[in-house]
């Protein structure tokens, strides 16, 4: 049949959004709106009698403090708009607003959008980052494009009103298993605050490797960080103290705390080729670069073993302004029990004198001295232990749930399987609240997921076991319960993989979601 040339000119006029029944294989595409944010706001109201156009002569108003991230939003939005977007210090009708509120929410914002004007308004910075964050995925994907893209830019209507339901939200990357450049760490740094996420922490030692530069124990570095180590060799490479403080800072824009890993008594191999008096019996162990576990602990009780461990914490305190250190914990099957406990009462007091908050593996709730931690959950069967019970604060980590370094799926390349396969609605499927026997929601300080790098060697490799698990990650540490619900979250992480497409981010295209 041939259409007619009103047919044809009604058809093209259909107004975005609304097509004839699709022929592909899911649904439409989910048209752009407040509701399509990812992770869920706490409340979004779409308006679609409103929108506002993003034009050439858009001015965004901001001033003081609020000036900073309204740099941000220019930033990310210049390059594909090819506008000046130039940031001005006096209000005007027609503007992008971004502004600072009396408030004490840390990083909840408000985000009012409509024809004559959008208004971004939160109490702190990190909240104005978190609606830029938003904002960004109210534009097409072609926002992120690094040169001007030829459309326009409208901004869908609504109010959104947003806050975190947890204060951590985490992801860990393991550089000791393999390293990981400064610029892949940046890159990652990018990725995961585009999903609210605050925390790093950057596992920085373990049996294949040290990472991580210590001024008075040069051949950690030296010979820990050499190339060949890592596992299958492969992993080589270090952080420098300036690597190290230029990542701080670089994360610290993006509202993202390093949390340093230094894994102790287990986990010390590398250490303890490097510094051999921290055996029992002053014999360097071979280097390792196999995958085993737990074969490893430090000679508990000998000065050497103190001094050594004093000297790490001491500068990695003193290199680190976020609030929590590290000190693993986990799996030391080759330290006696009551060493393992001597070890972490003394250690643990040692990382409050250093002014951090020690931060542990879930071992060390089994000593009282981790009340005053935060125990991170890695396997959650069975009793959290009576420290935990006491009161410590736990960060949650099921690594059937939220280790990125679980494969898939049995097909799918890369990663192990030994906590089960965890495909996107699994890593989706469950709640923080609940997830440990007797630890209420209050004493739940966030969630965590570690990516850990025994299989991975590039940063293409990190993108295809994080995304797209980690947003689901991110939902869960954000977003209100109330909020959760698969399909929602399934449709709108089909409507994000344009953006990773984008830019270029080698996403693993899960047979679960609708990709649009
Ligand atoms: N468990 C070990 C990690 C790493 C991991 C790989 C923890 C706390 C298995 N410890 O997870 O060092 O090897 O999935």
């Amino acid at each position: 049949m041939r259409l007619t040339r009103l047919a044809v000119a009604t058809v093209l006029t259909l107004p975005l959004g609304v097509t004839t029944a699709s022929a592909g294989p899911g649904p439409d595409p989910l048209p752009i709106s407040v509701t399509t944010v990812l992770p869920a706001p706490a409340l979004a109201l779409p308006d679609p009698r409103e929108a506002f156009p993003l034009v050439p002569d858009t001015v965004i108003v901001a001033s003081g403090p609020a000036a900073t991230v309204a740099g941000q939003l220019a930033t990310a939005f210049r390059p594909a708009t090819g506008f000046a977007l130039p940031v001005v210090p006096d209000a005007q009708p027609g503007a992008i607003t971004v502004r600072l509120t009396g408030g004490d929410s840390a990083e909840g914002y408000r985000l009012d959008i409509g024809d004559d004007g959008v208004e971004l308004s939160a109490d702190r910075a990190a909240g104005l980052f978190y609606g830029v964050q938003t904002l960004r995925q109210l534009l097409p994907p072609e926002i992120d494009a690094a040169t001007p893209q030829d459309r326009d830019w409208v901004i869908p209507g609504g109010h959104i009103v947003d806050a975190p339901r947890f204060a951590y939200r985490g992801a860990m990357l393991d550089l000791a298993r393999h390293f990981h450049t400064p610029d892949e760490i940046r890159r990652y740094i990018d990725q995961i605050s585009r999903f609210k996420v605050n925390h790093l922490h950057l596992h920085l030692a373990d049996d294949q490797g040290w990472r991580i530069q210590i001024d008075s124990r040069p051949r950690l570095t030296a010979v820990g960080g050499a190339p060949g180590t890592g596992v299958r060799g492969i992993g080589g490479g270090y952080l420098t103290k300036d690597d190290y403080r230029t990542l701080v800072a670089y994360a610290a824009d993006r509202h993202v705390t390093i949390v340093p890993e230094i894994d102790m008594p287990g986990h010390v191999n590398a250490a303890q080729v490097a510094y051999p008096e921290l055996t029992c019996d002053g014999v360097a162990p071979r280097p390792r670069t196999d995958i085993r576990v737990g074969y490893s602990s430090l000679c508990i009780g000998t000065d050497a073993t103190r001094r050594f461990v004093t000297d790490v914490v001491r500068e990695l305190a003193a290199m680190t302004p976020g609030p929590y250190l590290h000190i693993g914990g986990d799996e030391a099957h080759s330290t006696a029990h009551a060493d393992y406990l001597a070890f972490e009462e003394w250690l643990l007091p040692l990382v409050a004198e250093y002014g951090k908050i020690p931060f542990g593996w879930q071992e060390i709730a089994q000593t009282p001295a981790a009340r005053d931690a935060v125990v991170q959950y890695w396997n959650h069967e069975g009793d959290p232990g009576p420290t935990v019970a006491s009161g410590a604060q736990v960060v949650l980590s099921p690594a059937d749930k939220t280790y990125l370094d679980m494969q898939y799926d049995l097909l799918t390349p890369g990663g192990l399987h030994w906590a089960g396969t965890i495909e996107v609605d699994e890593a989706y499927d469950w709640d923080p609240a609940g997830l440990l026997h007797g630890v209420p929601e209050d004493r739940v300080l966030g969630v965590e997921a570690p990516l850990w790098s025994e299989t991975l060697t590039d940063l293409a490799d990190i993108e295809f076991q994080a995304f797209p698990r980690l947003p689901a990650i991110a939902e869960l540490g954000w977003s209100p319960r109330a909020t959760h619900d698969w399909e929602s979250f399934r449709a709108r992480l089909g409507a994000y993989g344009p953006r990773w497409k984008q830019q270029n981010v080698r996403f693993y295209e899960s047979p679960q979601i609708h990709w649009s």
